[in-house]
């Protein structure tokens, strides 16, 4: 999706956009350090139908929590824990990149869009042909790689989300493997189910394919609430190094709090013992491949990510 610069009042969204208050101590210890001052993000918003919370302070990127729509709960929590990058030949690397709070730091360059300028994390609302949207996304810098990582929200209930990369570490030619954990909860009561597309119900852990799955439908057992989740137009193909686009897994506290896999480490090869997904708490990983070529340049966007879509259940009909 291409983003327009037509701002509109943040007249709906509450923000608070807090310090790291235990960092700035540090800081005010040691004031002769002339680091830039790293910050943590959180909040709460509201808009348009969305209600989630927000924070940068988990090490797994822009994180949200508790996020409905329409009053219906969808995800228990969205995460950025990992972006893993190889390149030919092993010239550098392979790198586990991990966002986490002393990586935040404003764009100064040629943000992927202007209202970024400047600011560690961007938030704002827009109008594109006609429809609404809200945007939260944070800026961080790793080794000679810029990210930005961001949400875009719709009123017509998609949530998107996005990963943008640039930057060159070596001057050869790598991959990004940005990795995105859903834990999905439906109507909070638990009782997750996972579909290939819309009817081929999976009844334990599983990895797939973008090239033998369209999407993939979660639903709530009782009241058939329903995602869609829905790959982007350059969330690119597997390779050797990431072999997998999706891996569903049911809910464990400790495959669920960060990375913990290291650079080589496949989501694929893990946390798979063929537990019941059916009627679960399932968490849902998503992972989009960058190619990225040296011949480009270190200034290029490069950009992925999935889409979201609830479908909300249908009235009851009357017998
Ligand atoms: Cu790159």
């Amino acid at each position: 999706m291409k983003l327009s610069s037509k701002h509109h009042h943040l007249m709906n969204i509450r923000f608070h956009l807090q310090h790291n208050l235990h960092l700035k101590l540090i800081f005010c210890l040691f004031g002769f350090f002339s680091m830039p001052v790293s910050h943590a993000y959180q909040g709460d918003i509201s808009w348009q139908g969305w209600e989630f919370s927000y924070s940068t302070g988990g090490a797994q990127g822009l994180e949200l929590t508790e996020v409905y729509f329409d009053d219906l709960k969808i995800l228990s929590k969205a995460s950025f824990p990992v972006m893993r990058v190889e390149y030919d030949n092993d010239v550098c690397g392979p790198f586990a990149d991990i966002l986490w709070s002393s990586v935040y730091v404003p764009i100064e360059l040629n943000p992927p869009y202007d209202s970024c300028n400047g600011s560690g994390m961007c938030a704002r609302t827009y109008t594109q042909d006609g429809n609404d949207y809200l945007e939260l996304g944070v800026n961080a810098e790793l080794g000679d790689y810029d990210i930005y990582q961001a949400y875009i929200f719709s009123p017509k209930g998609f949530m998107d989300s996005y990963i943008f990369s640039r930057g060159l570490q070596c001057e050869e030619d790598h991959r990004h493997h940005a990795h995105w954990m859903f834990d999905f909860d439906l109507n909070e009561n638990r009782e997750d189910q996972v579909l290939k597309n819309s009817g081929d119900l999976q009844t334990s852990e599983f990895n797939d394919r973008k090239v033998s799955t369209n999407y993939w439908t979660i639903r709530d057992a009782e009241t058939g609430l329903r995602v869609e989740v829905d790959p982007g137009p350059y969330d690119g193909f597997t390779d050797d190094f990431s072999q997998w686009d999706v891996a569903v897994r049911k809910w464990r506290r400790s495959e669920t709090n960060g990375w913990r896999l290291g650079a080589r480490g496949e989501i694929g090869d893990h946390y798979n013992d063929s537990e019941s997904i059916d009627r679960q708490d399932i968490v849902f990983w998503y992972i989009t491949h960058l190619d990225h070529k040296s011949l480009e340049g270190a200034t290029k966007w490069h950009s992925s990510g999935p889409r979201i879509q609830v479908v909300k259940p249908g009235p009851v009909l009357q017998p």
